[in-house]
């Protein structure tokens, strides 16, 4: 019993075989790219069922909104998200709303990704930052083409590694993925592919992959080991993520996080703090490739906004607003973190159509929601930054944009993200001219995540910069 009482009036895909569902003409390695297919067809609440189970999906800006209200509907942990439990436990990302350790873990850490907190890291950044254009030069140099989402997964990571762990896992001086790497993705895919076989068949089904996914969190979880015991052995950090994990006690109980809890968060924040980043620096790269007229006027901007200093303050990111559209248009047509989950409060009625008993769920499909052509106009595909000036932001009606989940458990990384990924646009573009391979076709990759597959641009130094 799914909790949706009337769950006939949700329209499904008209072909169902008894047993596995909806299964015709679904391809496995791209579950997300086959609901917006669905949710085209069949409107803004849909259901699919697959191996006996059924889900229902939302995209529609009206039900959307009325999901995130937070005193009806809370985050749902289920799926995807639910299938990365033995990988990051009850760590932030992961938790119920129920674990005592997600309010404990959400207070400690907060102060992490203040303002204040936020500008210690910026000089970081720009280290990290400072290694990426280093490999881009060399290409430059001989005229390579550089390959994007690799090299924004070594910035991603690093950055993350480095601020919030004070660790340096030496991704730019590898030929291939630092093996932390290859185990992430190992479990992101592993824990989407759960989600495409029967559930009780699983342990049969993917054998030798549930072997090598319990390979892979060993790693993870050695790695993590490592990286606490170094800090230990040499003592603080400057105040960054580790040291809140270890020495912070809670402002008010005095409570701490315990050491399998910091091992779950620590593992975490390393995934979630650098894999959406790099899919959304990724995506933002191809079409400022792609619109040379939007890259124009982006590198103008930097130009303007930073004038000659040989590198930006903090204050002087965030002052980057057409580079920062740029990033939201690219997060609007695909939401690098692609579908969240909420669940019913208490017995409702969704946007006064549904209803739904307590405990009910649906899926938010974000990068529908993005295109719902009631909020964004017919012309929703179109890659244009525009929508996001002020006056544009304004006349939109609330939460018709959503990379970054709702409420009480959304993105406690935003800023994080915002301000590197913004940076970073901004010492690209000011350095280099970005030529496409015209012959790319964009294809997205999903693990769990979206990625541009297969995207490589060439960078070219810029001849005259102010
Ligand atoms: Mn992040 C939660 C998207 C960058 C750490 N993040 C979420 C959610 C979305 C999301 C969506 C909510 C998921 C849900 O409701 O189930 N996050 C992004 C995107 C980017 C991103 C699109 C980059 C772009 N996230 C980051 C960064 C960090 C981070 C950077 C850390 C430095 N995110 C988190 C954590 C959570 C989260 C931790 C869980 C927060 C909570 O539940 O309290």
């Amino acid at each position: 019993e799914l909790g949706w009482p009337e769950l006939d009036r949700i329209p499904h895909p008209p072909r169902r075989i008894p047993l596995l569902g909806d299964v015709v003409g679904v391809n496995r390695s791209t579950p997300l790219q086959d609901s917006l297919r669905y949710a085209r067809q069949l409107g803004p609440v849909f259901r699919r069922k697959a191996f006996g189970k059924e889900f229902v999906f939302v995209w529609g800006a009206r039900h959307a909104a009325d999901l995130a209200d937070e005193s009806r509907f809370a985050k749902h942990v289920g799926l995807g998200v639910a299938n990365l439990r033995p990988v990051a436990g009850d760590g932030l990302f992961t938790a119920y709303n129920h674990e005592p350790n997600w309010q404990l873990a959400h207070e400690v850490l907060a102060p992490g990704f203040s303002r204040d907190a936020m500008a210690g890291y910026h000089p970081m950044m720009l280290d990290v930052a400072r290694r990426l254009t280093e490999h881009w030069d060399r290409a430059a140099a001989t005229g390579r083409a550089v390959d994007v989402p690799g090299d924004m997964t070594k910035l991603t990571l690093e950055t993350i590694a480095r601020t919030g762990f004070g660790h340096d896992f030496g991704s730019f001086e590898r030929s291939r993925p630092h093996p932390f790497v290859t185990a992430m993705v190992g479990t992101l895919t592993y824990a989407q592919r759960l989600n495409t076989v029967p559930f009780p068949l699983a342990p049969l089904l993917l054998r030798s992959a549930t072997r090598r996914n319990a390979a892979d969190i060993a790693h993870l979880d050695h790695t993590v080991d490592e990286l606490v015991r170094a800090r230990r052995a040499t003592g603080g950090g400057d105040g960054d993520l580790l040291d809140r994990m270890l020495e912070t006690a809670h402002p008010e109980t005095g409570e701490r996080l315990a050491p399998q809890n910091v091992r779950r968060q620590v593992i975490t924040f390393l995934v979630a703090g650098h894999e959406t980043t790099s899919g959304a620096l990724s995506f933002a790269l191809h079409y400022l490739s792609r619109h040379p007229e939007i890259a124009a006027r982006a590198r103008a901007e930097v130009d303007r906004v930073w004038g000659d200093t040989e590198e930006p303050a903090y204050e002087q990111v965030a002052r980057l607003r057409y580079v920062r559209r740029v990033l939201d248009e690219s997060l609007r047509l695909w939401p690098t973190a692609p579908a969240f989950s909420r669940e019913a409060r208490e017995d409702t009625v969704l946007a006064g159509e549904h209803p739904m008993r307590r405990g009910a769920w649906a899926l938010v499909l974000t990068p529908m929601l993005h295109r719902d052509p009631e909020v964004w106009g017919a012309d929703a595909e179109r890659f244009d930054p525009d929508r996001f000036d002020a006056q544009a932001v304004r006349s939109r009606p609330p939460h018709t944009f959503k990379p970054f989940g709702t409420g009480a458990r959304a993105c406690i990384g935003r800023q994080f993200a915002l301000h590197e990924a913004t940076l970073v646009l901004g010492l690209l573009l000011r350095r280099y001219e970005l030529r496409a391979d015209p012959a790319y076709r964009l294809r997205v990759t999903e693990r769990l995540t979206l990625m541009p597959e297969g995207l490589r641009l060439r960078p070219e130094r810029r001849t005259a910069v102010p």
